[in-house]
């Protein structure tokens, strides 16, 4: 008797405990958002149900929307034998807009010549240099920003991948450097030069402002990346597409990472992006606690969005093409689900970002890889286009603006 009454107990509380489960995944959600998405029985959820409402499918469509790009003209397009790629940030100073890039002459030829001087990477021997335009649709080259160190430096090999801060009437450009010689294994370095107009000159900090984590231990001798016996931190390998922002009174370092040893994830590459902070705009530079702060991603593409930071993952990883927003710079949030995006995005500073989600993507620059038949992206060649992006926002403002 005591038994059976004790089964009934039991079966009683189990039975209490498996609604219980049930009805917390439906009661969580309103009957909006079950309306939303066609869920009829919220008792009978598919697992994808189950994961549209978690995920908030139903939410944030003025995150949505689809890129177009467009050829500029001037000197910035398409130039048999240059490379002209990673556009910075545009700058709208004295109604001129200015942009810094990385530029480079021939054809790449890969690792393992055995010629310490050939050109591995289309980014490989290259200099940082800079345009301006009347309407951010003609450009004009302008000349070099910034060079390579002398032999020894630690960027005496190739500085690219430029991005750039106006902050308190001076101008900081951050970008990637080499020094030689450029191995698979080689580990690069992000630097920092500065000047008082956008014209320059620039100075160079004589040391670079961020390092690969020397975190991770190489397999054996060769110039083998993979083989690893550990793989270290995100960024045991590489430090890349350095952003500055300035936010909440701090300077935001975003950065790519790449990894020793780098595996592959259900989205591909292992990519992801960490940030270094600093009080002062030239440093120290403290690596977050919190790094990774993405699981994807590849150039960067970061903007401040009212209180928050929204960004682009662009190409690698199981999130990659998401649009994702960290109300603290941080923790970031998917927020919509991109089609394509553009290579190497180069915001535009001057758009006033805050009207709407996306609004700071109104337009932009990119770059483009050219590679005719026979060639392949290391020996092809690479241009800078414009994008523009139509928001799903329907707003009276959006709807007004004609798209490009
Ligand atoms: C780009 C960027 C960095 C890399 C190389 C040049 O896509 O991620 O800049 O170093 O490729």
């Amino acid at each position: 008797m005591k038994v059976s009454s004790y089964f009934k107990t039991s079966l009683l509380l189990l039975t209490l405990f498996i609604v219980a489960c049930q009805s917390d995944t439906s009661s969580k959600y309103s009957a909006e958002a079950l309306d939303y998405l066609a869920i009829t029985d919220p008792d009978k959820m598919s697992s994808a149900s189950k994961r549209a409402l978690e995920r908030g499918y139903h939410l944030n469509q003025e995150w949505y929307g689809r890129f177009h790009t467009k050829k500029i003209t001037g000197d910035l397009g398409l130039e048999e034998g240059v490379v002209r790629r990673d556009p910075s940030k545009v700058l709208l100073i004295d109604g001129l807009y200015f942009t810094w890039y990385t530029k480079t002459y021939g054809e790449a030829v890969g690792f393992g010549t055995g010629d310490p001087d050939a050109k591995v990477f289309p980014w490989d021997l290259s200099e940082i240099w800079y345009a301006t335009s009347k309407d951010g649709w003609h450009w004009s080259e302008q000349g070099k920003a910034v060079g390579k160190g002398n032999r020894g430096d630690f960027d005496d090999r190739s500085v690219f991948t430029p991005e750039v801060l106006a902050h308190d009437g001076k101008f900081y450009l951050v970008y990637q450097a080499i020094k030689a010689p450029y191995l698979n294994r080689t580990k690069n370095t992000v630097a920092m030069a500065i000047a008082e107009s956008p014209h320059g000159p620039w100075k160079k900090l004589p040391e670079p402002i961020l390092t690969a984590s020397n975190t991770g231990e190489w397999l054996g001798s060769e110039d083998n990346r993979f083989k690893v016996k550990s793989q270290g931190e995100f960024d045991s390998h590489k430090v890349h597409d350095p952003t500055l922002l300035f936010y909440r009174n701090k300077f935001y370092l975003y950065y790519k990472g790449e990894r020793m040893g780098e595996k592959m994830t259900s989205g591909g590459r292992e990519i992801r992006w960490g940030v270094a902070i600093a009080n002062n705009v030239e440093g120290p530079y403290v690596k977050s606690e919190y790094n990774p702060i993405t699981q994807s991603g590849h150039e960067l593409c970061v903007w401040q969005y009212k209180d928050g930071v929204a960004i682009i993952s662009s190409h690698d990883g199981p999130e990659k093409r998401t649009m994702q927003f960290a109300k603290d710079g941080i923790n970031f949030e998917i927020k919509s689900y991109l089609e394509d995006v553009p290579a190497a995005i180069g915001l535009v500073e001057s758009l006033d970002k805050d009207r709407y989600p996306t609004a700071a993507l109104e337009w932009g620059l990119y770059h483009e890889y050219h590679v005719p038949e026979g060639k392949t992206w290391l020996s092809g060649t690479n241009y800078i286009g414009r994008f523009s992006f139509s928001s799903s926002y329907k707003s009276a403002e959006f709807i007004n603006k004609k798209d490009d």
